[in-house]
C-alpha cells in the first residue's frame, strides 16, 4: 500500500470508488432527484450536484431534496461552485474550480470539517492545491469530454502519473471516463473515477454503476 497516498480526505470520509455528478440535460428528461435515487440504489459512496445553467433557488431546492437523500443513504455530498449553497444545505464538501474564490478563503468559511476539492490541470496546479489546504483535487479532463462547456484541452495520462507518484491527497480522476476506458485509468493508480453522462445519460443507470463496481473490484 502506498502510504503517502491516502484515499481519506482529512475529514475522515474516503475520496475513493465511483465519483458522480449530476448534469440534467444528459440525463434523458429523467430529473436530478430521480437520477440520483438511481445512483444512490446502485451503492454509490459520493454524489456531486453541478447545475451551471440553473437559477440558485431551483438549486437550493435540489440540494435540499438530495442532502436528504444522501444523509439517509450515507453518502457523502459535494456541491459545485456555490459555497454559500453549500453550507445552507450543510453538503460535506464543495467542489471549486480554478477561477472560484481561493481554497484558503473559503476555509475560512466552511471551516475544518468541510471537504473542498479543486480541479488542477497541471503539476503546478496540483502542488498549489497541496499548499492551500485542499482536500482532494481533481485530475483532468483525462479524455476529451463535450459535457463541460468551458473544458480545456485533455491533460495527458502523463498529469495523472505525476499525481499519482508525487501528490499526497486524494485525487479524482475526471474528464471522458466511461465504463470501457476506465481501465486504462485504474491501472495508472486512480482509486477514484468521477463519471458524468457514462452515468446520468445511461440507459438502466443502477446496471450501468453496477458494472463500473464490479470492474473497480468492489462487491455488487
Ligand atoms: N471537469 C473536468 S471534465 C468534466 C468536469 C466537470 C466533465 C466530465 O464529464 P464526462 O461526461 O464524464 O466526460
Ligand atoms: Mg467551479
Amino acid at each position: 500500500l502506498n502510504k503517502r497516498q491516502s484515499d481519506f480526505s482529512r475529514s475522515g470520509k474516503p475520496i475513493r470508488g465511483l465519483y458522480c455528478l449530476t448534469s440534467e440535460e444528459h440525463s434523458r428528461g429523467r430529473s436530478n432527484i430521480e437520477v440520483v435515487k438511481a445512483i444512490i440504489n446502485a451503492g454509490v459512496k459520493i454524489i456531486q450536484y453541478r447545475e451551471k445553467e440553473k437559477k440558485m433557488l431551483e438549486k437550493y431546492n435540489e440540494c435540499v431534496q438530495i442532502r436528504e437523500l444522501t444523509k439517509r443513504a450515507g453518502v457523502t455530498f459535494i456541491v459545485d461552485d456555490d459555497v454559500d449553497l453549500a453550507m445552507l444545505v450543510k453538503a460535506d464538501g464543495i467542489h471549486l474550480g480554478q477561477d472560484d474564490l481561493p481554497v484558503e478563503k473559503v476555509r475560512e468559511l466552511v471551516g475544518s470539517e468541510m471537504i473542498i476539492g479543486l480541479s488542477t490541470h497541471s503539476p503546478e496546479q496540483a502542488q498549489d492545491a497541496v499548499r492551500r489546504g485542499a482536500d482532494y483535487i481533481g485530475v483532468g479532463p483525462i479524455y476529451r469530454t463535450y459535457t463541460k462547456k468551458d473544458v480545456c484541452e485533455p491533460v495527458g495520462l502523463e498529469y495523472l502519473d505525476y499525481v499519482v507518484k508525487s501528490i499526497n491527497i486524494p485525487f479524482v480522476a475526471i474528464g471522458g471516463i466511461k465504463e470501457s476506458n476506465m481501465d486504462e485509468v485504474i491501472s495508472r493508480g486512480a482509486k477514484c473515477v468521477a463519471m458524468v453522462t457514462e452515468i446520468v445519460g445511461a440507459e438502466n443507470i443502477e446496471q450501468k454503476i453496477l458494472n463500473i463496481r464490479h470492474k473497480l473490484g468492489e462487491s455488487v
